[in-house]
């Protein structure tokens, strides 16, 4: 209870949503929460706190839900120009695949990236994260994958690293070269994984820059094997590693990934359910995102009820980028988490906190509210959690607290 009288701040009155690692909502009503040192020292009810002379503590806020600051654990941020063209070509019917077989799509998004300086790209990047960081997020995975050359790869890295500088926000950066094959490797794909392995992953560990590897296993991606020569590099360095896998096809990357203990699996429409087995086994999350299967059209859902029987933690994220999901809202996208692939309200909050956590293997320092975790929180004026993935564009979000911090509101 002295906790208390030496907090930093303290939030009084308010209704806590927890979450666990199973994904509950954990709801502890009328009951106070105090920070030390950007972490939370102390949760009590407010009964207890009766005897003590509140006047001596700094009050941050009052009444309200304090949850989990959100996590967007899958994100393209960093990139130059947009593809309106060709969001107006696939609506006249031509498919994104075809697009990206012409040289448009991801490589589009290459040549504009590569002409951008540090700092376009830097000013670029603000408003996208901003955008989230309004919407309650804490803390954001970038991934490089638009410069595809060691120079243009390292280059969107060091924009996502000076981004966590300029504001208060955790930034978790992934090194995507193998999101696609870039065009003077035409032919000469093993050749390009080569660099990616020998070259980028290496020079990106040197430089402080990447937490994790990702790949896009894909028809017009990379191969398994190659992805496996992808993995067993990010191995070498003792980074963690996830793929984009089964987005348009079934070519069992998501097998491939989880097997080599991958911290998350993300797409998923063409996970066949009974691939499951290597997910449960390596405790990879799977990440959901609606925002891409939305934007493409795509009708095959991602397979939900056979990843909650199997108990995989499911995490919801925004995968914001500027070909299938030009969407900064993590909140709409829990919103379509549970209308277009029957998450319930629940589940999607678990998604954006504690399960998103886990993806970055962050899970023992942010996105459950309890004492010893790192107080990022949200202060929100609704009447019940589920509300987080009702109501959209309406302004509840009270308090953006980043490491016990009142940053933005
Ligand atoms: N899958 C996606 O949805 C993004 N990357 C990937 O591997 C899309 C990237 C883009 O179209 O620019
Ligand atoms: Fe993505």
């Amino acid at each position: 209870m002295q906790g208390f009288l030496e907090a930093d701040s303290v939030w009084l009155d308010v209704n806590l949503t927890t979450l666990d690692s199973h994904g509950h909502y954990g709801v502890q009503r009328d009951m106070a929460l105090s920070v030390k040192d950007g972490v939370i020292s102390a949760i009590e009810p407010m009964q207890g706190l009766g005897i003590y002379d509140l006047n001596q503590v700094n009050v941050a806020g009052r009444g309200g839900w304090l949850t989990p600051g959100f996590i967007d654990c899958h994100t393209h941020l960093v990139f130059a120009g947009n593809r309106a063209r060709e969001f107006e070509q696939r609506l006249q019917g031509i498919p994104y695949e075809t697009i990206a077989k012409q040289g448009g799509g991801i490589l589009s998004t290459v040549m504009a990236t590569r002409r951008a300086s540090e700092q376009a790209l830097f000013d670029l990047a603000v408003p996208r994260l901003r955008a989230l960081m309004a919407d309650g997020v804490t803390t954001v995975e970038i991934k490089s994958g638009y410069g595809l050359s060691l120079d243009d790869e390292l280059k969107l890295l060091r924009v996502a690293k000076q981004l966590e500088h300029a504001f208060p926000v955790r930034i978790i950066t992934t090194l995507l070269g193998a999101h696609a094959l870039p065009p003077e490797y035409q032919g000469r794909s093993d050749d390009y994984i080569d660099l990616v392995c020998q070259q980028m992953i290496p020079k990106a560990v040197e430089e402080g820059l990447v937490n994790a590897v990702d790949m896009f296993c894909e028809g017009i991606g990379f191969s398994v094997a190659q992805c496996e020569k992808v993995i067993q590099a990010a191995q070498r360095y003792q980074l963690p590693v996830k793929g984009h896998t089964e987005q348009l096809s079934d070519l069992k990357g998501s097998q491939l990934v989880a097997s080599y203990g991958g911290s998350s699996v993300d797409h998923l429409e063409y996970l066949d359910p009974t691939d499951l087995q290597p997910l449960i086994d390596n405790q990879t999350v799977a990440v959901l995102l609606p925002g891409a299967f939305y934007f493409l059209r795509e009708t095959q859902k991602p397979p939900v009820q056979a990843l909650r029987d199997a108990g995989i933690p499911m995490a919801v994220a925004t995968d914001f980028n500027p070909g299938t999901s030009p969407f900064a809202s993590l909140r709409w996208m829990m919103n379509m988490a549970c209308t277009l692939f029957q998450l319930t309200p629940e589940e999607a909050l678990a998604g954006v906190t504690c399960h998103a956590a886990r993806a970055l293997n962050l899970h023992e320092t942010v996105g459950m509210l309890s004492v010893g975790m790192r107080a990022d929180m949200l202060l929100w004026n609704i009447e019940h959690p589920a509300e987080l993935a009702y109501q959209q564009g309406i302004q509840q979000l009270a308090q953006r607290i980043y490491a016990g911090e009142v940053s933005y509101v």
